[in-house]
């Protein structure tokens, strides 16, 4: 899409995503979050997408919720935010269950559902200078887009409370070291990471990326059997794939491995 607000390329298995109203800090508006759903639906079915890296155009990553987009009338009756919900949650969703790896290349600021949406993502880098800010409190509202799942389980309870109540930004380097992301790099190296990492995850074993999701997604709800015994199942499925035969067969044979990423 050429001047959509969410900007679409694809090189080399790579699709790239890039949330795109940089004047407004790429805030989400409905039509964002529309286009957003499309193209990640579409880079989810697509075969010859093997990662996607979502970023953000300008100096942001993105600072949530458009809050000129009606989610608030002064004077006006109150809104049922619960619908504007309606409209993220299946982006998140699709982040993580898309079968193939989606990486946030969080380029600025990520606030509020920009928050949310980066750590939805399986691998976040940031630029040293972005910042994270679970920005809901000082709406008076509640971190959404699975904020209130992602924190306790990346940072621990103690951090994850502390974010949200008080809404302050947290530095790269501290999301690094706290292990909310992947990542911090220099700001200049942030698009030459990003490059390199998707370049290696769109050479990988997309389908055994995808049943890796899967297990990581059951394992928040699951016994320790529980989780062994899908492993088990997993394992199977991805013993069977071309990528499994042709690692080990690579390995043995002293040469790098030509994935496919297909299952069959
Ligand atoms: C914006 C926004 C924005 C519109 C910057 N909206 N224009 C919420 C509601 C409903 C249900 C679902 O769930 C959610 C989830 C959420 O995401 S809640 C959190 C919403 N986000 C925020 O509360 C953050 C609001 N923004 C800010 O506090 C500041 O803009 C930050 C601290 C992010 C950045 O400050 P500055 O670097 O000083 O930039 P700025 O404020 O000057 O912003 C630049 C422009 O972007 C400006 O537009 P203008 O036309 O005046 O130049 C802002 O109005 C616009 N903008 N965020 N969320």
């Amino acid at each position: 899409m050429a001047n959509g607000t969410v900007l679409i390329g694809h090189t080399a298995g790579i699709t790239r995503l890039t949330l795109n109203r940089p004047d407004k800090l790429n805030a989400f508006t409905r039509t964002m979050m529309a286009e957003l759903e499309t193209a990640l639906a579409a880079a989810g079915s697509d075969p010859d997408c093997r990662v996607v890296v979502l970023t953000g155009a300008g100096r942001a990553f993105s600072a949530g919720q458009d809050l000129a987009d009606g989610v608030y009338v002064k004077g006006g009756p109150q809104p049922d935010l619960g619908l504007v919900l309606d409209r993220y949650n299946p982006i998140i969703r699709l982040v993580r269950t898309l079968p193939k790896p989606v990486i946030a290349a969080v380029n600025g600021l990520a606030a509020g559902a920009g928050a949310s949406l980066a750590l939805a993502c399986d691998l976040v880098c940031a630029a040293r200078s972005a910042t994270f800010m679970q920005a809901f409190a000082r709406i008076g509202l509640v971190p959404d887009c699975g904020s209130t799942w992602f924190l306790p389980r990346l940072v621990g309870e103690a951090r994850a409370r502390g974010l949200a109540v008080l809404a302050e930004p947290l530095i790269a380097d501290k999301a690094e070291a706290w292990g909310l992301i992947w990542k911090a790099v220099d700001d200049e190296k942030l698009v030459g990471e990003i490059d390199a990492l998707a370049a290696r995850l769109a050479a990988g074993p997309t389908y055994g990326f995808a049943l890796m999701k899967a297990a990581f997604e059951a394992s928040a709800d699951n016994t320790l059997p529980a989780q062994l015994d899908l492993e088990r199942q997993l394992q199977n499925k991805a013993g069977q794939s071309p990528d499994y035969a042709e690692g080990v067969a690579a390995f043995l044979e002293k040469r790098t491995p030509s994935f496919t990423g297909r299952p069959s």
